[in-house]
């Protein structure tokens, strides 16, 4: 598995940063952005080292399927019925702050926007 030693999501995963942890399996992990946008915020990162959707291959197919599709199960979960939103912002113009591929789901009554 690929990792970064300078990468603040990577020692988020390896557990050197604490994180408020919603979901964990081998590939994928879920947490609460420590920021956050709307009344709720979870972030969904690959557990490995890939920098932004700029390097994704092919070959990732399953594991951003994965991610994907885990959206609506930690929405359900954290106690939201109105629906939500998926974003994954990709290099400087795009409004990647941290370059460790995350997927950011918001739910939670509107209005809220990126602040
Ligand atoms: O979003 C990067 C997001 O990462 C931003 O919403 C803050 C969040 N972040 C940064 N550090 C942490 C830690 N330590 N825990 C939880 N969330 C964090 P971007 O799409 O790159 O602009």
């Amino acid at each position: 598995m690929s990792t970064d030693p300078n990468c603040i999501f990577c020692k988020i995963i390896a557990g050197q940063i604490p994180s408020k942890k919603v979901f964990e399996d081998e590939d994928v992990m879920a947490f609460h952005d420590i920021n956050p946008w709307a009344p709720v915020h979870l972030l969904v990162i690959p557990k490995r080292h890939i920098v932004s959707m700029e390097s994704v291959t092919p070959d990732d197919r399953a594991l951003m399927g994965k991610m994907m599709v885990l959206a609506p199960k930690l929405m359900a979960d954290a106690g939201v019925t109105g629906g939500f939103r998926q974003v994954i912002n990709t290099g400087r113009d795009g409004g990647q702050e941290v370059f460790h591929l995350h997927m950011h789901v918001f739910g939670g009554p509107r209005p809220w926007a990126k602040g």
